[in-house]
């Protein structure tokens, strides 16, 4: 499902984040010292290789809210942007740190003039947010900083599951009547 908001196109589809060949950017759903992990972070740094991480050593740590970008060496895209989501009821406020994340993250993609970008559910995870609120924070941020992007023209939602997408496409619904 599409929706377009002034010049930005914001699409969720069912995939892997780190398959995503038509797009510029993505983001991993980092941790704090840009290391491999779990979900995405694994996803990631598996199809990347070894030389992301070494990258991302001068980089760390971040702080819940931040955004990094760095190469992507063997991913299909040109850049990573690493953003560390907040710790569902311990890194607070949390629907203040998780907007930061996607605001951040178009920033980084801004500086680079970077015109598609692609976000998997930064803390639905392992980080434990609520699946529907962190749709609607997500779908919500973006919205709000559509008019002043300058380089940004697509914002794809990647979603692993089969639900997560249906609730991300419910949110987008709701975007198209405000
Ligand atoms: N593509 C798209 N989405 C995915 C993929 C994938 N390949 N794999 C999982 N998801 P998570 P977090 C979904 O845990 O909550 C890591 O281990 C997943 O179903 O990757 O921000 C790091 O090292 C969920 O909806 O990120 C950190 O320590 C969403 O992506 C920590 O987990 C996010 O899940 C970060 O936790």
């Amino acid at each position: 499902m599409q929706k377009k908001i002034h010049a930005l196109t914001i699409e969720t589809i069912q995939g892997d984040i780190a398959a995503q060949e038509d797009i510029e950017a993505v983001v991993n759903a980092a941790n704090a010292q840009l290391k491999t992990g779990g979900g995405v972070a694994g996803a990631i740094h598996r199809t990347a290789g070894p030389e992301l991480e070494k990258e991302c050593r001068q980089y760390a740590p971040i702080r819940p809210g931040e955004a990094v970008l760095s190469k992507a060496y063997n991913l299909p895209n040109d850049y990573v942007i690493h953003c560390l989501g907040p710790v569902y009821g311990k890194d607070k406020p949390e629907d203040e740190l998780l907007s930061k994340c996607y605001r951040n993250a178009l920033k980084r993609a801004e500086e680079k003039n970077i015109t598609s970008i692609a976000f998997p559910a930064i803390s639905a995870g392992a980080f434990g947010y609520p699946l529907q609120e962190a749709s609607r924070i997500a779908l919500q941020t973006i919205a709000q900083q559509a008019s002043s992007l300058k380089s940004v023209r697509l914002v794809r939602f990647v979603l692993f599951k089969k639900s997560d997408q249906q609730a991300f496409e419910k949110e987008l619904q709701k975007l198209e009547k405000a």
